[in-house]
């Protein structure tokens, strides 16, 4: 293992591009240092992405272009499906267990004084700055600038929360749509830069989460367009023949769907009689964005939403809608409609960051990368949300583009992670020293560059870890790995397990774990399960069944790296 880890490494260094092969190329006259650009949005589903198809029927047309003129992951994996784990996994390059920070609700910040890939770049000579969704509780570190979001942030005149110059911690509201704001403060720190040093540039958007603003001058901009979508047909789904924890879960578009804040549907509008059939129990009303607008973005939303909600109306009392399952499609057109429509400025952001790059020449000497911070259900499952290792949760965006670095045009087959990110920007700044590396348990993509392809990603399990319990969702522990035709796992609450063949059920809609079909390949997925939590170096006791899990940030990961 280490010595294939060694000889891609060896190979890279000498041949794909040999200004890496020394430590610090600049300093030797050599071309300058790659400038890194990443674009993480919160909640982006891989099935959204617009540019998995030429004719894809997302209008997102700068995605199609990134997908153009960079090279697009169809098989990129988180480590954690949630924002706050997910993120702290991108940054430290490591699993949940070593980086500290299991989940979003752990009661205790991520550490900042581990080591992450920011922190590398800093101390190798990088100006790094990070705007937008942080997340991670703890202020940055390894960024010489950052402005981020308390928590989830806003969609309207969203607060920021940064250093005044007395360097105390100061929260300023702004006025404007988050997606835009944060890619204006991005593109004006651009602009102030050093140009004599190298950056490393994170822009961090809210969108698309939950719960879907569209900024005002998007509202109805897709709505012909989503009515012709159809509903995934796993949209009623009833569990049958899978693990129960899984019908217990409580993220269903069904039923646990808030129809003012998440289907944006006016109550006073609503007849008593008919609010009966549209109200999932416990999940009414409530709308803290409403509050932060301003009153002539408050009443165009009204206006928008009040259409809506008197469609509806106007389809129940006509008959047009009747049965319950009418009435899910028509919330998953809603649902698919304010979702969608948020990633409309994050095209927006993603064509004005390509475009600043190449106006500005710096296309050829920066990677740009773009990814969600996991995946997202879309109406898969009867559900939304994410939190799972069945693959619409796990499986999450991923673009790269660098011209002339990375082939244009190329869908990569390959199985990465989002640990490989980290190790990837170090080792692309020259600073993969062994030491560094070390703290890494993910591997690099630069062998990926020239075709997508490389053997030491042709079929490589990968390790999953959820640790929220039950958290809002009632997901429940459980972790497990992928292979490129199967996903195995156990729900450490519960003591099930699963096990998908995704090459026949691509919609995991049948466990086969007991099935004495696939007895070998249990056997075998169990080896590999095993395998991977040792290699990974995760302690007996995780996930846990439940209870409080406190785990101390590690960053030794030698040799589980060199893989
Ligand atoms: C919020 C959402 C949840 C979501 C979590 C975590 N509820 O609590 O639906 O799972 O964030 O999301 S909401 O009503 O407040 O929108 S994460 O992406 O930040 O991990
Ligand atoms: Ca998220």
């Amino acid at each position: 293992m280490m010595a294939r880890f060694i000889t891609t490494f060896a190979a890279f260094a000498s041949a794909a591009i040999g200004l890496f092969a020394q430590e610090k190329p600049a300093q030797q006259g050599l071309a300058p240092l790659p400038n890194i650009v990443l674009i993480i949005t919160d909640d982006h589903s891989y099935q959204t992405l617009g540019t998995c198809e030429k004719d894809s029927p997302v209008p997102l047309p700068n995605f199609h272009r990134l997908a153009d003129e960079g090279m697009v992951f169809d098989r990129s994996y988180c480590a954690n499906s949630l924002c706050g784990p997910s993120r702290a996994c991108i940054y430290t390059g490591r699993h949940s267990h070593m980086n500290g920070f299991l989940a979003n609700a752990q009661g205790k910040p991520f550490d900042g004084s581990q080591p992450t890939f920011p922190k590398m770049l800093q101390k190798a000579g990088y100006q790094t700055a990070v705007f937008g969704k942080w997340h991670l509780e703890s202020n940055p570190t390894g960024f010489d600038h950052w402005e981020i979001f308390p928590n989830q942030g806003s969609y309207y005149n969203p607060d920021f929360i940064s250093l005044a110059p007395n360097g105390k911690k100061q929260v300023l509201r702004e006025p404007g749509y988050a997606t835009e704001l944060v890619t204006k403060k991005s593109l004006n720190w651009l602009d102030q830069r050093d140009p004599s040093k190298p950056f490393m540039l994170v822009v961090g958007h809210k969108a698309p989460h939950r719960n879907w603003n569209p900024a005002i001058k998007n509202l109805g901009k897709i709505k012909s367009f989503v009515e012709k979508l159809n509903p995934p047909s796993n949209l009623e789904d009833n569990f049958d023949n899978r693990p129960g924890f899984l019908k217990k879960n409580q993220q269903s578009l069904q039923n646990h769907f808030a129809v003012w804040s998440d289907e944006h549907l006016i109550k006073e509008l609503i007849p008593q009689d008919l609010q009966k059939q549209i109200v999932c129990p416990g999940y009414g009303w409530g709308m803290g964005e409403l509050n932060r607008m301003s009153p002539q973005e408050k009443e165009a939303w009204l206006e928008y939403y009040r259409a809506r909600t008197k469609s509806l109306v106007a389809d129940l009392r006509s008959g047009k809608i009747k049965t319950k399952s009418d009435i899910l499609k028509r919330r998953w057109q809603h649902y698919m409609e304010d979702y969608l429509s948020t990633l409309l400025s994050v095209d927006e952001s993603v064509g004005e960051i390509i475009d600043y790059l190449d106006k500005n020449k710096l296309s050829e000497n920066t990677i740009v990368l773009y990814c969600g911070d996991q995946g997202f259900f879309m109406g898969e499952h009867g559900w939304y949300d994410k939190r799972w290792i069945l693959e619409e949760s796990f499986r999450m965006p991923l673009i790269m583009r660098w011209p002339g670095r990375i082939k244009a045009g190329v869908r990569s087959q390959a199985m990465v992670q989002e640990i490989d990110y980290a190790p990837t920007f170090c080792s692309l700044a020259g600073i993969n020293t062994p030491e560094n590396m070390n703290t890494f348990q993910g591997r690099s993509l630069i062998p990926l560059f020239k075709t997508g392809a490389d053997e030491a990603f042709a079929d490589r399990p990968l390790y999953y870890a959820f640790y929220e319990n039950p958290g809002e969702h009632n997901a429940p522990r459980h972790d497990g790995i992928r292979t490129q035709r199967y996903t195995f796992a156990r729900i450490w609450t519960s003591d099930e397990w699963m096990m998908f063949d995704n090459e026949k059920d691509p919609k995991q809609m049948n466990n086969v774990y007991g099935s004495a079909n696939y007895a070998q390949d249990v056997q075998k997925l169990n080896q590999l399960y095993h395998q991977a939590r040792s290699q990974y170096q995760v302690p007996d006791n995780l996930p846990g069944v439940r209870g409080k899990l406190d785990v101390t940030p590690r960053w030794n990961c030698a040799p589980a790296n060199a893989q």
